[in-house]
């Protein structure tokens, strides 16, 4: 960072809560690897030993991957998880708060939390969402994940100005498919494009993060009438196990890769790929600017 050379923050819940080891340890190597090849410096991030950390080494992602019970850390548990000297994976939230801290502009992650379908009832809104309206970092997802209310995510997102920037498409993405039914106000066509918007949001003085909604490759992407099925089941079956709080998530991206058979993992680990490789280059694009 000190020479500008680009760098990419990615999150470590998808490894320790979001992915089975030990094709968590793998993603994560290959998303740093995707970082790599298109130019940019991966730093993942998580708490480890009561230390907050931007950039692991091979052996502490697989570490992470491996351990059972690790603590899955949004931005209200980092000051306990620290003084208890605890290790933990950062979401989304989580990341983009030490993204920002370390100066890391740009970070990739698979889809973002939102508001959880029956939030009306359970007020169940993720707290990236927050952490978006708040924290000046621009996020690379596959749009938010398809166990969500979509809709409610996103005039949510819309209510704390932040910008949702379609990369090279007017549909919002619903992580597994390319097209949740939600239409977007602005595509950009380039990395560049991406950057033009985040240096001019900054320019006015605006201090929230920006999404930026790559979908999931046509070749990956998985049947959106297969997958709703699914994803209701997977929604019946956590209401039945009394599943609540930050383990909904979880579980129902466990339940949805059983009940896929594993094809929902692949669709996973594709879109990750690719939000990374972009998420590189709009950091590539965004040093070329400043430099
Ligand atoms: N993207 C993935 N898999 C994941 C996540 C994102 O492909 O597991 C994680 C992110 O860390 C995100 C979290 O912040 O899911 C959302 O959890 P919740 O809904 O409890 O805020």
């Amino acid at each position: 960072m000190a020479d500008g050379r680009p760098v990419v923050a990615l999150e470590s819940t998808i490894i320790t809560h979001g992915m089975p080891y030990p094709r968590n340890a793998e993603t994560a190597r290959a998303v740093e690897a995707e970082v790599r090849a298109a130019g940019a410096i991966p730093a993942t991030i998580a708490v480890i030993g009561g230390e907050l950390r931007a950039g692991l080494s091979a052996e502490e992602i697989d570490e992470l991957g491996r351990a059972e019970g690790v603590f899955k850390a949004t931005r209200r548990d980092l000051a306990p998880v620290i003084a208890a000297r605890g290790t933990a994976g950062t979401t989304v939230a989580a990341t983009m708060a030490i993204a920002a801290m370390a100066g890391i502009p740009v970070f990739a992650t698979g889809g973002i939390g939102g508001v959880h379908r029956g939030a009306a009832e359970t007020f169940d809104i993720s707290a990236d969402l927050t952490e978006l309206a708040t924290t000046p970092v621009t996020v690379v997802c596959a749009g938010a994940k398809s166990i969500l209310d979509i809709p409610k995510t996103l005039e949510v997102l819309e209510t704390r100005g932040v910008p949702v920037l379609g990369y090279r498409t007017h549909a919002f993405p619903a992580f597994f498919c390319r097209d949740s039914g939600e239409r977007l106000d602005f595509s950009c066509e380039s990395p560049e494009e991406v950057a033009a918007v985040i240096a001019t949001h900054r320019a006015l003085g605006f201090g929230s993060g920006i999404l930026v909604a790559n979908p999931i490759p046509e070749a990956d992407a998985l049947d959106p009438l297969a997958i709703d099925g699914r994803v209701a089941a997977a929604l019946a079956d956590a209401e039945a196990a009394g599943v609540s709080r930050k383990e909904v998530t979880p579980y129902l991206l466990a339940r949805v890769l059983e009940l896929t058979g594993g094809r929902s993992l692949e669709a996973n680990i594709a879109l990750a790929r690719n939000n990374a490789r972009l998420a590189a280059r709009i950091a590539g694009a965004l040093a070329a600017r400043n430099g």
